[in-house]
């Protein structure tokens, strides 16, 4: 029996961008399983068997990225237990360098189609605010305060847009403007789906 292989579609943009909140909507009006790959490590990262709890959390505090070994056999793993394991994921911000985009090609992109790549374009001062007002507000994450936010801009400016440019060159960017309210880009995502796929 030949299965069909997942739809994948990355979900990228800045630290506080609204990737998560984006993808919220998108699985509340398609056929789309949610796979964040930063909560995925901050699960990890709770285990108290992990041996790379620490590795993990120094990555998160200081903005920088974990080693793809570890980020994609998580999502390998939580693909493959979904409840959906043929259908689509959206996959939330990975792959975010070099080193997450040749570790998803070695072990990954074969077993996949990979859709697109929705872009979420919001300017660092929108990023920053978001993520501050919702450290202020108890979200008990270690890198929403202003020094891991410089830090995860950084990384963002001198790792991820590469990644995002490498993709758009290849046609498969889909780009939104997040600084408008979640429902307004979800209404402008929701634009991309026909040619994405549902
Ligand atoms: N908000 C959202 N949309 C809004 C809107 N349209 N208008 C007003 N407010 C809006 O939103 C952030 C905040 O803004 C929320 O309070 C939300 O209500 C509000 P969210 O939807 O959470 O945005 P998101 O882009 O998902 O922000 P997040 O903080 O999750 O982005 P990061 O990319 O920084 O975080 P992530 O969890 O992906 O990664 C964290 C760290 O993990 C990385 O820095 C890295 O160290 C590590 N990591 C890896 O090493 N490898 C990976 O592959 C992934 C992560
Ligand atoms: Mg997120």
């Amino acid at each position: 029996v030949t299965m069909q292989k997942p739809e994948v579609v990355f979900i990228l943009g800045g630290p506080g961008a609204g990737k998560g909140t984006l993808c919220r909507y998108i699985v509340e009006h398609y056929g789309y399983v949610h796979l964040s790959a930063g909560d995925l490590l901050r699960e990890e990262r709770a285990k108290p068997c992990s041996e790379y709890g620490e590795l993990i959390e120094t990555h998160i505090k200081n903005g920088t990225i974990v080693p793809v070994e570890i980020t994609c056999s998580l999502i390998d793993r939580a693909m493959q237990t979904s409840e959906n394991p043929h259908h689509r994921f959206l996959i939330d911000g990975f792959p975010r360098n070099q080193d997450n985009l040749d570790g998803w090609n070695k072990v990954m992109a074969d077993k996949v189609i990979l859709k697109g790549v929705i872009f979420c374009e919001c300017s660092e001062e929108v990023c920053t605010q978001r993520c501050l007002k919702r450290g202020a507000s108890g979200s008990g994450r270690s890198d929403d305060n202003e020094q891991s936010l410089v830090l995860r801009h950084q990384t963002y400016l001198k790792n991820t847009l590469p990644i995002i440019e490498m993709y758009e060159q290849q046609g498969l960017v889909y780009k939104v403007n997040s600084m408008k309210t979640p429902e307004e880009v979800f209404q402008d995502v929701a634009e991309f789906f026909p040619k994405i796929g549902w």
